[in-house]
């Protein structure tokens, strides 16, 4: 059988979506910026990234000294301030290259997010430099190993004495637990309050003496970037480290993820969005039967189905980071909506693409197997499909009326 081309050279089409009308002047520049990196510096990395499962210093490097990994923090402590829409613009370009490097950018969101929402200006000035730069990269510490979906169960307990907090426990499933200088822990303050008032959160340096990585987890997809369970040994925190009052660690938490599911989505979309670069390319080179398989309605098919499903999803992100940018009061239900729908894309667009690639998309010769092993996560993390359908279930039964 002759070899369609060189798999390899498919990691390097990362072509893109359409421009969009929405977009200003200033997202569509930096979403062309971030397109062409992802393209000529990311892109060749990602199999690499994959098989070796090591975290890409080299690429968290090259985001800091973009700019990239500024644009979620204020322009005040050394930000580009951007919006949450330009954000994923961002993760989306990056993903459709390697969706472990756009989580590079994801996650320095994710764990900032409870310091940027609820934050006093001290300590901003204080954490957010470092963020901004790039210099320090940061983590969201939620889950334990028993709670997950149900974060309210947890059970590191973080205890007081004097002007310090001593937090000690375990956490679990923590993207970029390893290599983070910065983790916003949730730890259970008051056992006796109600089980959403029991919960608070502290930005914990992972310097701190008692803080340890117990284990690395072995995943099917994000393999480079590292998931790790966290030790904490009779921690150390400053008081001042506490984000918001005693207490509000559950709403925070809630708060942080309806403005960061739309950054999982973005990578859900790029993910999607690779995978049909790839496949489309592949079915007008590969010739079967005489003619190039693209000719083959059936084949046909598959990529305008996963062209609709790609776009509608990239649609429905775009308006969810617009609503929850303008403070709509059912954020959450925008930024579950976007999750679920583009999470399921993304699995549904990059299983299509192996089947267009036939027996040569299972081969990790190509990027496609890689892309549909990452788009799995998307259905998990940050809360699983099932979750987000909870969410948006709530919120329409909240409705007045
Ligand atoms: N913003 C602000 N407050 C919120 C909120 C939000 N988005 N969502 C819930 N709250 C508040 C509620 O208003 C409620 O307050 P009151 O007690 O004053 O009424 C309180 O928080 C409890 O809310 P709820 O009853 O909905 O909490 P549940 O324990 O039923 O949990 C889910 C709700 C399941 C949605 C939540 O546990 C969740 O998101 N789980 C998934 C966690 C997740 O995504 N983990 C991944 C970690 S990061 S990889």
């Amino acid at each position: 059988m002759r070899r369609p081309g060189c798999g390899r050279c498919y990691d390097r089409r990362v072509v893109a979506a359409p421009a969009l009308g929405r977009l200003t002047d200033d997202q569509r520049a930096i979403r062309d910026a971030v397109r062409t990196l992802a393209r000529e510096r990311v892109a060749p990395r990602a199999a690499e990234i994959d098989r070796s499962a090591e975290f890409p210093e080299d690429l968290r490097v090259l985001l800091a000294e973009q700019g990239i990994l500024g644009l979620p923090f204020p322009e005040r402590h050394g930000g580009l301030g951007a919006d949450l829409l330009t954000v994923c613009l961002a993760i989306e370009a990056l993903s459709a290259a390697c969706a472990t490097t756009g989580l590079i950018l994801a996650v320095q969101e994710l764990g900032a997010l409870p310091l940027l929402l609820a934050g006093s200006e001290e300590q901003l000035g204080r954490f957010v430099p470092g963020l901004a730069s790039g210099r320090d990269l940061a983590a969201f510490a939620l889950t334990e190993a028993d709670a997950g979906s149900d974060a309210a169960a947890i059970r590191t307990r973080a205890v007081r004495d004097g002007e310090t907090y001593v937090i000690s426990g375990a956490k679990r499933f923590i993207s970029h637990g390893s290599v983070a200088s910065l983790v916003t822990v949730f730890a259970v303050t008051d056992p006796e309050a109600d089980r959403h008032r029991r919960i608070s959160a502290f930005v914990v340096e992972t310097a701190s003496p008692g803080f340890s990585v117990s284990r690395l987890e072995h995943k099917m997809g994000i393999r480079g970037s590292p998931t790790a369970e966290l030790a904490f040994d009779d921690v150390r925190v400053p008081a001042a480290n506490l984000l918001g009052a005693e207490g509000d660690g559950f709403r925070l938490a809630m708060r942080t993820l309806d403005r960061s599911r739309p950054g999982i989505a973005a990578q859900a979309v790029g993910i999607a969005q690779g995978a049909l670069d790839v496949a489309a390319a592949y079915a007008g080179q590969r010739r079967q039967f005489g003619k190039a398989i693209g000719e083959f309605q059936l084949v046909q098919g598959l990529l305008a189905d996963m062209d609709a499903r790609t776009e509608a999803a990239r649609q429905l992100l775009y308006t969810a980071c617009e609503e929850i940018e303008r403070g709509a009061p059912d954020a959450g239900r925008w930024s579950a909506l976007c999750k679920l729908v583009a999470g399921d894309a993304a699995m549904a667009v990059t299983t299509d693409a192996v089947q267009v690639l036939g027996g040569y998309g299972y081969l990790d010769d190509f990027p496609v197997e890689r892309m549909m092993r990452d788009a799995k996560i998307t259905q998990l993390y940050e809360g699983t499909q099932q979750i987000q359908r909870l969410v948006i279930a709530r919120a329409l039964l909240a409705r007045k009326p």
